[in-house]
């Protein structure tokens, strides 16, 4: 049925609010953001009112219908109907903030000569009243010979009537008043047309302007940012902090109760130990991630990233990467995924590869959990300066890192491989906005099934592959053995012992056992693997009588051997490792669907390896 509904295509500048009004048209929750160049591929949704439906298709912003970069000729193509496989929509519903309405107007002649059934939404009615402004909607409709409805998409208003229109088919007309195609005629009529339609002219905004001369200012704008990203990590683990311990609490006493209650067989111990101990060792981390995310989108919905990416673009001018690139790998943060797709919006090809080559050095929120156990375990809580705490500052330090070696090896690569000149840096700042509770918290609960859903499929099935390999085969009693074996003998003499030993010419440079080596080759599929991992290996014994974490028994020396399972030196170590290596099989397939090719995918899986290598040998020596 899907398929005999029309198509309408959603085309307007970025930020202008296509994506809020596509989702309050289909009740889809698509991401949006306060800074141009969220959407950077097409989504499709269904709009219907009793019985009629129809198609419509969420698309990146752009300026005109000359892309310039690689989201903006996903847009232009799919208007065109030049992308394979892929008709020209049957309609096109224009999307135009009404604060900025002079800029769109251009762009609006070029769809209007296209002769394509259209309708105009007029987005941001309320800043424009709030600011001052006044429109004649009825008069602009008049000129365009269009239908034009004015919408607050973030606050549903006129989005019926909007929904109803887009459903009648009475109302799509062709438009009658085309302007030239020459691009000054087209000038000149936007114009005369922003004259006659404007009863009042919007005023900017004075708060905007306010905040904007203190957020970018040369010295005082630099400071900030470096304050609010060193709060946003230590809030990361003050805050979560007491979430966390109550889940660790409770996962391992389930998994407690359950080897005391449950009946002595295989599958008693495969769910307690795998599932609850192994995926529940990940599902900890479920707060600290939540809090992440919504530090991250409230970061994007108000409005300050695209004040970041100049403030940032400033110190990585040498580097000869623009400030776009900044926001691919800020997005990067959350994930190299999404990160690696804004890349879309980088106009230069050799300034986005450079940007796709370094993506993943950021720390994305797999990393997360390694970098909280660790630290926790190894790193004292010492007050520094007030609030912020030792734990605080390495985890900052761990993520800065990585940023900071994303950029050191882009500039490398700008300069070697791909040499070239940069196209000058613009980005239109969007007004600041108060982000919307529910909107910050709906996108916040995506991300979380997200991760459950990937702790659900890929963390389950490779903890459970893990407690297999682990557990057998059964140990070899021999003549005479007194009692079942240990859990030690039973972890000594398995699959997975035979594996981690095989890897030891490899990485015991690195202070790594062949323990950790199981957990690396976990990380592979997933690095929240490497937790789970050492949640099995380092588990409780079956007797110990009180809840110590998994951070206190890293910690605590073996009876028999006298040294913690994990010392100082290895952890530094591992952190380094896991700063640097790409360890994430979904990075490497949008790598290769990004660039097209094996050959980046395959060139980054062995530089990064070689660098974290290097890198964990170098700190593994010095903390020794
Ligand atoms: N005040 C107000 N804000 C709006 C309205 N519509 C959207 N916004 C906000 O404007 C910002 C941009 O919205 P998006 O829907 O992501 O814009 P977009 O056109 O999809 O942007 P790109 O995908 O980057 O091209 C978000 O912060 C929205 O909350 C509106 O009618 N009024
Ligand atoms: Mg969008």
């Amino acid at each position: 049925m899907t398929n005999t509904l029309p198509t309408i295509a959603l085309i307007g500048s970025p930020n202008s609010g296509k994506t809020t009004l596509f989702n309050a048209l289909t009740g889809l929750r698509a991401k949006t953001g306060n800074y141009p160049g969220v959407t950077v591929d097409r989504r499709e949704g269904i709009v219907q009112v009793a019985s009629k439906g129809a198609r419509l298709l969420d698309l990146p912003g752009t300026y005109s219908l000359h892309a310039i970069s690689e989201d903006e000729a996903i847009a232009v193509e799919t208007l065109r109907g030049t992308r394979p496989h892929e008709p020209a929509p049957d309609g096109v519903l224009i999307v135009a903030d009404a604060t900025t309405l002079e800029r769109s107007l251009p762009m609006i002649a070029e769809i209007l000569l296209l002769g394509r059934p259209t309708l105009l939404a007029l987005t941001m009615v309320d800043e424009l009243k709030a600011r001052g402004g006044d429109l004649d909607i009825f008069r602009l409709q008049g000129e365009l010979g269009i239908p034009v409805v004015g919408v607050v998409g973030n606050k549903g208003l006129g989005i019926d009537d909007l929904r109803e229109r887009l459903l009648d088919p009475t109302v799509w007309a062709k438009a009658k008043n085309l302007p030239q195609s020459d691009v000054q005629a087209r000038f000149a009529w936007a114009d005369a047309l922003l004259k006659k339609v404007t009863r009042h002219p919007v005023q900017e905004s004075g708060l905007t302007r306010r905040i904007d001369s203190i957020l970018l200012h040369p010295v005082l704008g630099g400071v900030i940012f470096l304050a609010f990203i060193t709060a946003f990590f230590q809030a990361i683990f003050t805050w979560a902090g007491p979430a966390m311990d109550w889940m660790a609490s409770f996962m391992d006493q389930s998994a407690r109760w359950v080897l005391a209650n449950g009946p002595d067989h295989f599958l008693t111990h495969m769910f307690a130990d795998g599932v609850l101990r192994g995926v529940g060792a990940v599902l900890v981390f479920v707060p600290q991630i939540a809090l992440l995310f919504a530090l991250i989108f409230f970061f994007e919905a108000s409005g300050y990233m695209a004040r970041a990416a100049f403030v940032v673009d400033r110190l990585m001018g040498w580097v000869g990467l623009e400030g776009r690139c900044f926001i691919s790998l800020l997005s990067s943060y959350a994930c190299a995924v999404p990160g690696i797709m804004a890349t879309r919006s980088i106009p230069s090809p050799k300034d986005r590869l450079a940007t796709i080559l370094v993506a993943p050095f950021a720390t994305c929120s797999a990393r997360l959990p390694v970098y909280a156990l660790l630290i926790s375990a190894f790193i004292p809580s010492t007050p520094v300066f007030g609030p912020i705490t030792m734990q605080g500052l390495t985890l900052l330090g761990l993520y800065l890192l990585g940023g900071i070696s994303a950029i050191f090896f882009a500039a490398i690569f700008k300069r070697g491989l791909l040499r070239g000149a940069s196209l000058p840096f613009y980005l239109e700042l969007p007004p600041y906005r108060l982000p919307s509770f529910s909107s910050i918290a709906i996108q916040v609960w995506r991300r979380v099934k997200v991760f459950l859903s990937s702790a659900g499929k890929i963390i389950l099935a490779g903890s459970l592959v893990l407690w297999f390999l682990l557990n057998h085969p059964a140990p070899d009693l021999g003549v005479g053995a007194d009692g079942p074996p240990s859990r030690q003998e039973t972890l000594e003499q398995s699959y997975a012992a035979d594996i981690g030993r095989a890897l030891e010419p490899l990485f015991s440079p690195l202070g790594f056992d062949w323990r950790m080596n199981v957990g690396l080759v976990g990380s592979f599929a997933a690095r929240e693997l490497m937790i789970s991992t050492m949640a099995q290996v380092y588990a409780v014994p079956d007797d110990d009588e009180n809840f110590s974490g998994l951070r206190t028994i890293l910690t605590t020396p073996d009876p028999i051997t006298g040294k913690p399972p994990l010392t100082f030196a290895a952890a530094i170590s591992l952190l380094i490792f896991f700063v640097y290596a790409l360890l994430c099989l979904s990075t490497v397939a949008a790598i290769k669907r990004e660039t097209g090719s094996w050959r980046w995918p395959l060139f980054m899986l062995a530089y990064m390896f070689a660098v974290a290598w290097v890198a964990a040998f170098v700190a593994y020596r010095l903390a020794l």
